[in-house]
């Protein structure tokens, strides 16, 4: 096939902008220096491109929940949430994320694992998802506490998609760890 030099191959045009998003981003930490990690982590997704704000939580020390429950022996976590309100896709932030998991020396050995950083995407707007590289709202953030407790701190009217209110959630979650 001959190429025309008159008319090169163009790049593909840009998509329509994106609006404005408002990601909810879980951090979790339990090796290394925790807190100064998750800071960190914060700003260096507040200077991804594409992304106008982060908010984030007070950081919270949290029992190690492992595939045989809380596991008060095993090394504790700090959690935390922001806000990240951005134009990038989900898709293409939690790509991001993990970049910037395995910037923090992040190695996956075994599923729950210890890990000195894990970036979830917790939820994106109101979009759901159920692709499984990008499951949003994420699968397992309506029944942990170490999520929503931050969550609801940024955000007192959050509303998890398929879930509702995040205030409800939490009040249930600690009603039955309580008895
Ligand atoms: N993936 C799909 N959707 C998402 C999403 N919305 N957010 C894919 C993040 N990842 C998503 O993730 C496994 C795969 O899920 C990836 O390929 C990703 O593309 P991972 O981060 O590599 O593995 P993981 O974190 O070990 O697994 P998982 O299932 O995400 O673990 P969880 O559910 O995040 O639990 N205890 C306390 N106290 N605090 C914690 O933060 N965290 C965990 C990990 C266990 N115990 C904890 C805590
Ligand atoms: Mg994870």
């Amino acid at each position: 096939m001959s190429r025309s030099l008159t008319h090169p191959p163009q790049p593909p045009a840009p998509g329509p902008r994106r609006p404005e998003a408002v990601a909810v981003v879980a951090f979790g930490a339990n090796l290394g220096d925790r807190e100064a990690t998750i800071r960190q982590a914060a700003q260096r997704i507040a200077r991804l491109p594409l992304v106008d704000d982060v908010v984030l939580s007070p950081l919270h020390e949290t029992v190690a929940l492992t595939l045989d429950g809380f596991d008060p022996e095993a090394p504790g976590y700090v959690n935390a949430v922001a806000l990240v309100t951005t134009r990038l896709a989900p898709a293409i932030l939690l790509g991001m994320l993990h970049a910037i998991e395995d910037e923090n020396g992040r190695e996956r050995h075994e599923r729950w694992g210890d890990r000195t950083l894990d970036l979830d995407l917790i939820a994106y707007g109101d979009e759901t998802s159920d692709d499984p590289r990008v499951l949003v709202p994420h699968p397992r953030a309506h029944e942990r506490l170490f999520v929503l407790e931050p969550w609801l701190e940024v955000d007192a009217d959050a509303v998890l998609p398929g879930h509702g209110r995040v205030a409800d959630l939490v009040e249930e979650l600690r009603r039955r760890e309580s008895s």
